[in-house]
C-alpha cells in the first residue's frame, strides 16, 4: 500500500510552524500528481484483486482511526451500500479546508485528495503515535475511485467536494452553518475500470476489520452498517453493529479463543506512553487448542509478518519464564526456547509508537528497533509479577512449555535419524545386504570374505538386525599403503560407506550405522590374514570404533564332530582334542570333518555356530591403551609378513577373551 514513510510525516518537525489551532494548509508537502496511481495501481495497493480493493477501505478507516487515537474523535461509522459504495464517518476535527498557500485557488482538502504524498507536517503531539497515512492514502483511494465525496464539518460550518477518478469536480462547496457538528465523511465507489465488475467489498471482511480496530483502541466506538440486500441469507455478519470494547485486547482474545480450556488465566496488560516512548497492550493465553496465533499491530495497522515488537514479546516472555523456572529449581528450564513458549500461545499485541518503520513488500513487518526494547522490557516486569503471584498457574505453564520443548527435541531427533538413514542409504554399496532396522541400536554388520561365504551368511542372518558385507579381492594393507590409496581400494571404500561413520579426523561415532561390526573370516590362515588386514584398517582409520567397543571377531568353528546323531563344533585343534575326550566315549568312532571355509557350511550351521546371539562366541577387540607398546606390537604382529603368526594371535586371544558375547 502506498504507506507514507514516517520521515515524510515528521520531516522538518522543528521547522514546522504549526499554529496553535493545529494544522494549516501551508503545512502540507506536495510531492506528486495522481496519474501514476491509476497507471500502476499494483504499486500502491498491491494489485487490483479483492484484497487490494479492501485496502481502499482500510486506508479511509485508518485515517479516521488516527483522528480517534490522537484523541479528537470518539466515534466512527462505516457503512456499505449497494454498488460497493462505502461511507466512513468520524466525529473528529474535520479535514482542514482553508486555501492552500501554494495553490491559492485550491483548498487544503482538495490538495490532500488530489495529490500523491501530500502529507501534513505536524508539530503537535496529536500525531505522535499515529501510523495512518494522514491523507496520503486518501489520495490513492480517490485516484482509484469512480467517484469520491468528502464532507467536512469544521469551525461550525460544513463543506463538501466531489472528485471523479482523482479529479476535483468543481470547487469545495460551503454548505453553510453546522453549529453542532464536526467531523469528516468520506464516501467513495471503487472504479470498475480498475477493479473490474466482479470484485466486490465483502461485508464480513469489512465488519472484521472494523471490529479489530475497535478492539485495538478502546477509546473508540465503531458503528457498522450494511445494506441487508448485500448479506447472504446464512451470513453471520450483522446488518448493524456497535463495536466498542472497553476490555480492549482482553475482549479480543476472549472472542478468539472462545470456550477453549487454557493453561493459565489470560496474561494481559498495558504500558502507557512511558517517557514518550510509546504504548504497549497485550493479551495472551496458552491453550492446547485452538491453533496458536499471534496477532500484532502497530498504531492499529496489522503487522501480519510480525517484526520487532513480536520479537520483543517472544524474548520478554521467554526470559521471564526461564527466570521463574530457575528460581523454582526446575531442571529442564534450559530446554526452553521462544518457539516452545509461543507454540501453544494465543496472543494479541498492539503497540503505538512514534515514527514506526515498516518493511517487506507489503509493509506488514515492523522494523523499528525501539519497539523490541519497549515490548520486551515492559512485558518482562509484568510477566515476572504474573508468574510470582500465581505460582500454581506458573508451574502449569512451565510444564506445558517444557513439554513443548521436549516434543521439539524429539521431533528433531527423529528427523535427524531419518535424514541420516535416508542419505546413508543413498550411498550404500551395492553388494551390502543391509538389515531392515533403521536405528543402529541392536544391529550388526558381518564383514565376510568372498561371495560364497557372503551367500551363506545372507541366508543365515536375521534380516532385521544383521547386515552382510562380502569383501571380495584383496584388502589393502593400510599400514604400508601410501596415503590416498585408501580411497582407491574398492573393498575398503565400500566398507567405509556401509559403516557411514567416516574415517580419521572425520570419524563420527554417532553416525555409525551398526552397533557391532563383526569380522567373520574363515578359521584358517587366509581368514586370519584378512582379519588382520581389517583390524589394522580399523586401528589406523577408526580407532574410536574399537575404543567404543564396536569391533568384534566372529569365531566360526573349524571342525564338526559327530557321532550317532550328535554334532558339536570345535574352534581349533586343541578344542577338537579336548571335546573328543570330554564329549564322546573313547571307543566312539567320531566323525571329524574340517570346514574348508564358511562358504562350505550349511546356512543353518553357520547360524547356529557363529551368527546367532546366544549360541555364538564373539571376541571383542580392544586396544591395550594402558600399554601403548603392546598395541604397537599387536599391529606389528598382525602386520608381520607371516600370516600364521596372525592366525596364532587370534587363536590365542580367543582363549583369553574376557568380553565375549554369547
Ligand atoms: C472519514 C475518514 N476520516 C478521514 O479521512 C479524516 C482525515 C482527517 C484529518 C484530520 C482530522 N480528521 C480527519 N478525518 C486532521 C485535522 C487536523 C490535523 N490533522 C488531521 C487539524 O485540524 O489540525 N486529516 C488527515 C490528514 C489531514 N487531515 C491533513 F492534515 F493532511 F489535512
Amino acid at each position: 500500500m502506498a504507506k507514507i514513510r514516517s520521515e515524510d510525516l515528521f520531516k522538518n518537525l522543528e521547522e514546522t510552524s504549526s499554529s496553535s489551532k493545529g494544522y494549516t494548509a501551508k503545512d502540507i508537502e506536495v510531492l506528486e500528481g495522481l496519474e501514476p496511481v491509476r497507471r500502476r495501481p499494483g504499486m500502491y495497493i498491491g494489485g487490483t484483486d479483492e484484497r487490494a480493493l479492501h485496502h481502499l477501505a482500510a486506508e479511509i478507516l485508518d485515517n479516521a482511526m488516527d483522528e480517534a487515537v490522537a484523541g479528537h474523535a470518539s466515534r466512527i461509522e462505516i457503512e456499505l451500500k449497494p454498488s460497493d459504495i462505502l461511507i466512513v464517518r468520524d466525529n473528529g476535527r474535520g479535514i482542514p479546508v482553508d486555501p492552500h498557500p501554494k495553490f491559492k485557488n485550491k483548498s487544503a482538502l482538495e490538495v490532500i485528495m488530489t495529490t500523491l504524498h501530500a502529507g501534513g507536517k505536524f508539530g503537535g503531539k496529536v500525531y505522535d503515535t499515529s501510523g495512518g497515512l494522514h491523507g496520503v492514502g486518501a489520495s490513492v483511494v480517490n485516484a482509484l475511485s469512480e467517484w469520491m465525496e468528502v464532507e467536512v464539518a469544521r469551525d461550525k460550518r460544513s463543506y463538501k467536494q466531489r472528485f471523479e477518478r482523482g479529479h476535483a469536480i468543481g470547487k469545495l462547496k460551503d454548505l453553510g452553518a453546522a453549529p453542532n457538528r464536526r467531523g469528516t465523511i468520506v464516501s467513495f465507489k471503487p472504479d470498475t475500470k480498475i477493479f473490474g465488475t466482479s470484485t466486490h467489498f465483502s461485508p464480513a471482511t469489512l465488519h472484521r476489520m472494523a471490529r479489530s480496530k475497535a478492539y485495538l483502541f478502546r477509546g473508540v466506538e465503531i458503528r457498522w452498517k450494511c445494506d441487508p440486500a448485500l448479506l447472504k441469507p446464512d451470513s453471520e455478519t450483522p446488518a448493524e453493529d456497535v463495536l466498542k470494547f472497553p476490555g480492549g485486547l482482553l475482549d479480543f482474545l476472549k472472542g478468539a479463543i472462545g470456550s477453549a480450556k487454557t493453561v493459565t488465566r489470560p496474561f494481559f496488560g498495558q504500558i502507557n506512553n512511558r517517557d514518550g516512548k510509546g504504548t504497549v497492550e497485550w493479551a495472551i493465553a496458552w491453550a492446547p487448542e485452538p491453533e496458536s496465533f499471534v496477532n500484532s499491530y502497530c498504531n492499529t495497522i496489522p503487522t501480519h509478518q510480525g517484526g520487532t515488537h513480536e520479537q520483543g514479546l517472544r524474548s520478554g516472555l521467554t526470559k521471564s519464564l526461564r527466570a521463574y523456572g530457575e528460581r523454582t529449581g526446575n531442571k529442564k528450564v534450559g530446554l526452553i526456547m521462544p518457539d516452545d513458549l509461543m507454540e501453544g500461545a494465543c496472543a494479541v499485541l498492539s503497540i503505538f509508537i512514534r515514527e514506526p518503520e515498516f518493511q517487506g513488500q507489503t509493509k506488514e513487518k515492523l522494523s523499528s528497533p525501539d519497539a523490541q526494547r519497549l515490548v520486551e522490557n515492559g512485558l518482562r516486569d509484568h510477566f515476572d509479577h504474573f508468574l510470582s503471584e500465581n505460582p500454581q498457574e506458573a508451574d502449569a505453564l512451565l510444564n506445558f512449555v517444557v513439554a513443548s520443548a521436549e516434543d521439539r527435541l524429539e521431533r528433531r531427533q527423529k528427523k535427524e535419524t531419518s535424514r541420516k538413514s535416508a542419505t546413508r542409504k543413498l550411498r550404500l554399496p551395492g553388494k551390502l545386504a543391509d538389515c531392515t532396522r533403521d536405528a543402529p541400536g541392536g544391529t550388526e554388520i558381518f564383514l565376510v570374505e568372498g561371495d560364497s561365504a557372503g551367500g551363506s551368511a545372507k541366508q543365515a542372518r536375521d534380516r532385521n538386525t544383521q547386515a552382510i558385507l562380502p569383501l571380495r579381492g584383496k584388502i589393502l594393507n593400510v599400514a604400508s599403503a601410501a596415503a590416498g590409496k585408501l580411497q582407491q581400494n574398492q573393498e575398503l571404500s565400500d566398507l567405509v560407506q556401509a559403516l557411514g561413520c567416516g574415517t580419521g579426523t572425520r570419524y563420527r561415532d554417532e553416525d555409525l550405522r551398526y552397533e557391532r561390526v563383526i569380522v567373520m573370516t574363515d578359521a584358517d590362515v587366509d581368514g586370519a590374514h584378512i582379519a588382520s588386514l581389517l583390524l589394522t584398517f580399523f586401528y589406523r582409520e577408526m580407532p574410536e570404533l574399537i575404543a567404543g567397543g564396536h569391533l568384534f571377531l566372529a569365531m566360526p568353528p573349524l571342525y564338526r564332530l559327530s557321532h550317532g546323531g550328535k554334532s558339536i563344533y570345535a574352534r581349533d585343534d586343541a578344542h577338537k582334542n579336548q571335546l573328543l575326550k570330554s564329549d564322546f566315549k573313547a571307543s566312539a568312532k567320531v566323525d571329524v570333518s574340517r570346514f574348508k571355509g564358511l562358504g562350505e557350511m550349511m546356512p543353518a550351521q553357520l547360524k547356529e555356530t557363529t551368527m546367532k546371539p546366544g549360541n555364538r562366541t564373539l571376541l571383542k577387540v580392544e586396544i591395550a591403551d594402558d600399554d601403548a607398546k603392546a598395541t604397537g606390537d599387536l599391529v606389528e604382529r598382525l602386520m608381520g609378513k607371516k600370516p600364521e603368526l596372525r592366525f596364532q594371535f587370534i587363536q590365542e586371544n580367543a582363549v583369553y577373551a574376557k568380553d565375549v558375547d554369547v
